[in-house]
């Protein structure tokens, strides 16, 4: 099973997309973008860590996607084939929320960009953390030195989060949205029914 965690800066995916992992042991694998491989260690430096450098917006979307193929190819499509739980914070969804709804690239361009990165591989499951931006921010605040996709407008992030949400409504079969502004432990409960449901068995705790 491939499960993603997507959602705004700040919305406590990685928090619950770590805590999942722990409460499904040896059968998961957590992985993230950008930055999960060698080469996308490399391309998440230049995608988050440059000021000084422009990259316009088809760039930007060209790395994310380079980033994905490298990951699918090196951790993702390998650790589903010997039957491990595939636990990703951030993947397609991402790139249509940030760089289509947030950046303005035609979506038509992300699929079929994507649909060549990944060879077509879908998440089954995807869990939207559904928080808004002040309160994203407001978590991320104190850890300083905000990155490249960070310091961009409140507008830009309204936009990726009415991305999500029209993304949700539009397929509600693999989405399940979570309010993100539960505590974490609530927000655990909340992931485990939503996989319980989806045919995934938890030990104790999550
Ligand atoms: N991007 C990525 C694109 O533009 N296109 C793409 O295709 C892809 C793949 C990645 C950036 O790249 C962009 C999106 C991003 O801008 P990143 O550094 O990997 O950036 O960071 P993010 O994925 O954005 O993750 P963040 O760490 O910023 O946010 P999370 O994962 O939502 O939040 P988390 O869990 O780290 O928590 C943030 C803080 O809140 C606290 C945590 O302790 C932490 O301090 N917290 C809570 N506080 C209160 N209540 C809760 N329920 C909380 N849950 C967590």
């Amino acid at each position: 099973m491939f499960i993603t965690f997507e959602g705004i800066e700040g919305s406590g995916k990685s928090t619950q997309a770590r805590r999942l992992a722990s409460a499904l042991g040896g059968r998961a694998i957590l992985t993230r973008e950008p930055g999960a491989t060698g080469l996308g260690r490399g391309i998440r430096t230049l995608l988050l860590e440059s000021r000084e450098t422009a990259i316009s917006a088809m760039a930007e979307t060209l790395l994310f996607l380079a980033d994905r193929a490298q990951h699918v190819n090196e951790v993702i499509r390998p650790a589903l084939k010997s039957k491990m739980i595939v636990i990703c914070d951030r993947f397609t969804d991402s790139t249509i929320a940030y760089q289509c709804y947030g950046r303005g690239i035609p979506r038509r361009t992300v699929e079929s960009l994507g649909e060549a990165a990944t060879g077509g591989l879908r998440p089954d499951v995807s869990i939207l953390l559904d928080l808004s931006v002040d309160a994203g921010f407001a978590r991320i605040r104190g850890r300083g030195g905000a990155d490249r996709m960070e310091t961009e407008a409140r507008e830009f992030h309204e936009r990726v989060r009415t991305g999500y949400r029209e993304m949700v409504a539009a397929d509600p079969d693999r989405w399940s949205m979570i309010e993100a502004e539960k505590d974490v432990e609530a927000l655990a409960e909340r992931v485990r029914w939503i996989l319980e449901k989806k045919g995934v068995r938890f030990g104790s705790g999550l």
